[in-house]
């Protein structure tokens, strides 16, 4: 089994990188991801205040992970031939399925969400929550590319990740504007959010029109929307963020996070 998975991992590789402008669609994301992390050193490399610094820190790892996925995807590591159900409408003949994405976007995003969660100065239980949704949104995200039983069953993993979805930007909106109203860096947070939710919303809207759903998107046009879509959530938005932490580090420094009424028992 182990000797018949390695002697796949060339052939997928060279299957990604012989499928017209596939491999296009990867090697663009590992240049701007090594882009993002070199020009966050350069931006960053004065912070002293540790809040400011983690936030830094914890969006400096959304790409340095992106360019993991990435290189993995390229690899053929993260990439197999899946047979989809003969219901689908890509069914009957093995496909290439780069299920890496949905893998390695259980560490990216919840980075992404802890850095907005500092920045709106939020309380742990709501981070947590939010965080804990959102990986549970990536994990069944991953179940209902991988479910090849039934096309049915593909679609009921796509209806809980939207739940869990439906969570993450709950919080975005309603909770955490208020409490970075509160902890002074309310104009900035308004921005990553909109950019946040807006591209967000593109990913569930990729894989229902796209290869794993229902295959108006070929396997090339939807990785290229996903990497369009990471392009913005993640180096546009990291670079945003980086920026305005490190001309901001002052006021950052004091915030309190927002807590919770305490009430008697
Ligand atoms: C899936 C399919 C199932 C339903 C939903 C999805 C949502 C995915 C999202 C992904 C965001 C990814 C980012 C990656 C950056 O590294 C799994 C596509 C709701 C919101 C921002």
């Amino acid at each position: 089994m182990i000797g018949q998975a390695a002697a796949e991992q060339p052939a997928l590789a060279s299957q990604i990188a012989e499928t017209g402008l596939l491999a296009e669609s990867l090697w663009i994301n590992v240049a701007l991801a090594g882009v993002t992390i070199i020009a966050i050193i350069a931006l960053a490399r004065e912070v002293r205040t540790p809040r400011a610094q983690l936030i830094i820190a914890a969006t400096l790892f959304v790409p340095v992970v992106s360019l993991a996925s990435y290189s993995a995807l390229i690899s053929g590591l993260t990439v197999s031939l899946t047979t989809l159900p003969a219901a689908h409408p890509a069914g009957g003949a093995p496909v290439l399925t780069l299920w890496g994405r949905y893998l390695t976007w259980t560490i990216s995003t919840p980075l992404i969400l802890l850095a907005l969660g500092l920045l709106a100065g939020s309380n742990l239980t709501k981070l947590f929550v939010v965080v804990s949704a959102d990986i549970a949104m990536c994990v069944t995200g991953l179940a209902a590319a991988l479910t090849v039983s039934s096309v049915a069953l593909r679609w009921g993993w796509f209806a809980i990740s939207t739940v869990f979805f439906l969570v993450v930007l709950y919080v975005l909106l309603v909770e955490w504007g208020a409490d970075a109203e509160r902890a002074g860096s309310g104009e900035i947070f308004q921005l990553l959010r909109t950019l946040t939710v807006v591209l967000w919303v593109g990913y569930p809207i990729t894989w229902a029109v796209g290869a794993e759903g229902l295959a108006l998107l070929g396997i090339v046009g939807s990785s290229w929307a996903y990497s369009i879509l990471d392009i913005g959530a993640k180096y546009v938005f990291a670079l945003l963020l980086v920026r305005w932490v490190v001309a901001h580090e002052r006021r950052i420094g004091r915030y309190t996070p927002a807590q919770s009424p305490v009430t008697a028992d």
